[in-house]
């Protein structure tokens, strides 16, 4: 895909401050710390996403308008520590809320650590994004942190804790080595795709 623009276009903790539902949206979730925003800039092709060095910061839901054709949502993270309770507990109804009321929603790529077996809120999120008829593929991030070896291990770790069929797409990625980035773009492609024929077919 060729990027000719990018524009945040929205920055909202409720659905009053969402873009009106006119584009078709990829929603991305994980923990936070986990490489979202890397891996977001990775994607578009600059640096959009503010890379965190303080984590648990982002609590908003943040839309990137690409092309004026489609919208990459970047949702809060969620798992970490050191957030106030009444941040961490408004996470879960932010999110839920986002996907039982965006129709125009069409999957959430999940990304996980590929060091670390996914967690119970990992589990929880794909688990709410099963519910809602939008868990798409999943994302193993910061491959270059492992040997080969050890990331076919964990991969197979991260498709038991999740859940994940033979069918379910999960992909490496190291957004500090740019690996993995184009099967990303085609996973993007292909579901932009489903949506167009979805729209012809009714
Ligand atoms: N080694 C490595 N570090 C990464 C990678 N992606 C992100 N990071 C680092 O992980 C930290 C959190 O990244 P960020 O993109 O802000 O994560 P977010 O909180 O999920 O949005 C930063 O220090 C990044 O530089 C990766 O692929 N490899
Ligand atoms: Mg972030």
């Amino acid at each position: 895909m060729i990027i000719r623009q990018v524009e945040l276009v929205a920055v909202t903790d409720r659905p009053a401050g969402y873009p009106p539902a006119d584009r078709p949206e990829i929603a991305f979730a994980g923990r936070s710390n986990v490489g979202k925003s890397s891996l977001i800039n990775l994607l578009l092709g600059r640096r959009i996403a503010k890379v965190s060095g303080s984590p648990g910061k982002t609590r908003t839901i943040n839309f990137y308008e690409v092309n004026g054709r489609f919208r990459i949502v970047d949702l809060p993270g969620y798992g970490y520590a050191k957030v106030s309770r009444s941040v961490s507990e408004s996470w879960g109804p932010m999110i839920e809320t986002f996907l039982r009321e965006r129709p125009n929603l069409l999957k959430v790529v999940q990304l996980v650590d590929i060091r670390h077996a996914p967690t119970v809120q990992d589990r929880q999120m794909i688990d709410w994004a099963r519910h809602y008829g939008c868990a798409g593929p999943v994302i193993a991030t910061k491959a270059d942190k492992l040997s080969q070896n050890q990331i076919q291990k964990n991969l197979k770790i991260i498709r038991n804790v999740l859940d994940l069929t033979d069918d379910d797409r999960l992909l490496p990625v190291s957004a500090l080595k740019r690996t993995g980035v184009a099967a990303v773009w085609e996973e993007i492609e292909v579901l932009l795709e489903s949506e167009i024929l979805l729209k012809e077919g009714s």
